[in-house]
C-alpha cells in the first residue's frame, strides 16, 4: 500500500483498534452527493484494505454512544498500518469521523504455553511412557505439531465473524502489595494454567485474542472477545474477575461493545 519498505515486525502482525464518533453537525453541512461520495469512499478504502496480502479488517458499529464506528485492523506492515489509519480517519471527508479510542499493539505468542519439554515430562511422569519408546516419541510428535498450528493461530489468526464484539485494554497490577513482574516465572505459569482453565470453559462460545501493547500503547495487552450472545461476554468476564490472575493482578481499561457489520449495514445503522 505504500511505497516504503515493508516494516514487519520479528513476529506477529500489527493490530490496531479504531473507535469513532460521527460529527452528525458536519455530516448535515454536506450534500447528499458529497455524503454519498464519502461513503463510497470508505466502502472502496475497506474493499483495497481486504485485498492486501496478511491483513484483515472488521467493522463495527459501537452499542453505546461512547462511540458510532469500531474497526479492527490486523496487517503485517507497520507503514500500511499506519497509512491505513490515517485514511480511515479520513475517509468521510474533514472532521467527520472523531477519534474517541485507539489501541495499538501486536499479536503475541504467549510464555505460558505448555513446552515440549513439560509435555515430555509428564507423558513419562502421568502417562507411564518410557522416552525410548515408539509411543513416546509419536505423542511427542503430535504434540509438536498441534503447538505448531497453535502458534500459528495465535500469531497469525483469522478473525471471526461472530456478530458481537468486546474489547477493552488490560495491564498487570506493579503495586508495592501486588506486582505481577516480581513474580517468579513458575508461580506466573502456575496462576495462567487457572486462568486458561476458566477460559477453555468458554470453548465455542466465547473466541479471545490477546494481543501485546508494552511499550507500544498505555494499556499492556488488548483483549478482543468475540462470541454469539453477549450473555457469554459478560459471563467470562464476570467469571475471570474471581480467578487470581484478574482478581489480584489485573487492572483494565474502557470497555467497548460492538455488533460486526457490513458497511452497507453499518451506514445504515448509524443513519448516515
Ligand atoms: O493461549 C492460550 O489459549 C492458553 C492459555 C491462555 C493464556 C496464556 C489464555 C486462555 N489466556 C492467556 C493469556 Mn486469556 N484472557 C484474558 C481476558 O477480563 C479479564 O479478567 C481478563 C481478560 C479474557 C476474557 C481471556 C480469555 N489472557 C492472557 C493474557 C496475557 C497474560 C500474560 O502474558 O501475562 C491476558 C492479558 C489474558 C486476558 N484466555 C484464555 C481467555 C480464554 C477464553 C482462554 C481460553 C482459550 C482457549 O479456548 O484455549
Amino acid at each position: 500500500m505504500t511505497d516504503w519498505p515493508v516494516l514487519r515486525p520479528k513476529e506477529g502482525w500489527h493490530v490496531l483498534h479504531l473507535f469513532y464518533r460521527v460529527e452528525f453537525g458536519q455530516w448535515q453541512v454536506l450534500t447528499s452527493e458529497q455524503r454519498l461520495s464519502a461513503k463510497t469512499n470508505l466502502s472502496a478504502l475497506v474493499q483495497e484494505i481486504r485485498s492486501l496480502p496478511s491483513t484483515q479488517i472488521l467493522t463495527f458499529s459501537v452499542v453505546s454512544p461512547k462511540a458510532d464506528i469500531g474497526f479492527m485492523l490486523l496487517t503485517e506492515d507497520l507503514h500500511t498500518a499506519n497509512s491505513i489509519e490515517k485514511r480511515l480517519t479520513l475517509s468521510l471527508g474533514a472532521n467527520v469521523l472523531a477519534p474517541v479510542f485507539s489501541f495499538y499493539s501486536l499479536t503475541e505468542r504467549s510464555e505460558y504455553t505448555t513446552s515440549e519439554e513439560d509435555y515430555a515430562t509428564s507423558l513419562s511422569a502421568e502417562k507411564g511412557l518410557s522416552p525410548g519408546s515408539s509411543e513416546f516419541a509419536q505423542e511427542r510428535g503430535e504434540f509438536r505439531q498441534r503447538m505448531q498450528k497453535y502458534l500459528q493461530d495465535r500469531l497469525y489468526p483469522n478473525m471471526p465473524d461472530w456478530p458481537v464484539f468486546c474489547f477493552y485494554p488490560m495491564t498487570k497490577r506493579r503495586d508495592a502489595a501486588q506486582n505481577w513482574y516480581i513474580l517468579p516465572f513458575e508461580k506466573r505459569k502456575e496462576l495462567m494454567l487457572g486462568h486458561g482453565r476458566i477460559g477453555r470453559q468458554y470453548t465455542g462460545r466465547v473466541r479471545q485474542l490477546i494481543t501485546g501493547s508494552t511499550g507500544l500503547d498505555d494499556g499492556e495487552w488488548g483483549v478482543s472477545l468475540f462470541a454469539h450472545d453477549i450473555f457469554e461476554i459478560k459471563s467470562i468476564v464476570y467469571a475471570m474477575r474471581f480467578d487470581a490472575v484478574s482478581a489480584q493482578y489485573a487492572d483494565f481499561g474502557k470497555f467497548y461493545v460492538g455488533l460486526q457489520l457490513p458497511l452497507d449495514d453499518l451506514f445504515r445503522r448509524i443513519q448516515l
